[in-house]
């Protein structure tokens, strides 16, 4: 089985005001089923095209060599929007506010508070230079949560020696121009500040308990 765009949890508007409608149904439509796409038309054939998505990105350097960049980019950036999409809901009715439970507890033995939290987020993804994403992840050794960014479509997921950065994420925030520009331009601060109003902590905290 191939990978397939999964559809929104929300309709395009629904992000609104805080991530509009032109840019969802772009992000969603065409960035996210071109990485659906290039990822299905790389794999296909090898014995990793039935595999789950996550499968992939975490044994990337047993993938042949000659596919294992387009695979990196697109099969990353299939699992990371797949599930940026989760972890957003419209403000108010699940988007926003403050985590609570087992997150809100690691949080705040991680980083004493959740302002604290916001902070040092919010400066992974402003200090990813060019495109990238910012993460929140579970460490490997399950001892807490950490934030880390990750450049391009690149995922903890794929391990230190590749992206930089280890664990499992269960929060992230996509700070590709493509993300933001329209409404934004090069307000990424702005977009960032705006974001945490459709943060879908419910969903943070299931992934969380994993
Ligand atoms: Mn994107």
């Amino acid at each position: 089985m191939s990978f397939s765009l999964p559809a929104l949890p929300y309709d395009f508007a629904a992000l609104e005001p805080h991530v509009d409608a032109r840019t969802m149904e772009i992000h969603h439509g065409k960035h996210h089923k071109a990485y659906v796409d290039n990822a299905n038309k790389a794999l296909e054939g090898t014995s990793w095209a039935s595999k789950p998505v996550e499968d992939v990105i975490a044994h990337l350097a047993d993938i042949p060599e000659n596919i294992r960049g387009v695979v990196r980019n697109n099969a990353g950036g299939h699992f990371n929007h797949s599930l940026f999409w989760k972890i957003m809901a419209p403000a108010g009715r699940g988007g926003g506010g403050e985590p609570t439970g087992n997150v809100a507890a690691a949080i705040n033995a991680a980083f004493g508070n959740f302002a604290h939290f916001k902070e040092e987020f919010a400066k992974a993804a402003m200090g990813r230079f060019g495109s990238g994403w910012a993460w929140l992840c579970v460490k490997s050794d399950k001892s807490g949560v950490q934030i880390c960014s990750t450049p391009n479509q690149d995922c903890p997921l794929m391990g230190q020696a590749i992206a930089g950065c280890g664990g499992r994420p269960i929060l992230g925030l996509d700070v590709w121009e493509h993300a933001y520009y329209l409404n934004y331009q090069n307000r990424r601060a702005d977009y960032v500040g705006a974001w945490w109003n459709v943060v879908n902590w419910a969903e943070v905290e299931k992934n969380f308990r994993g």
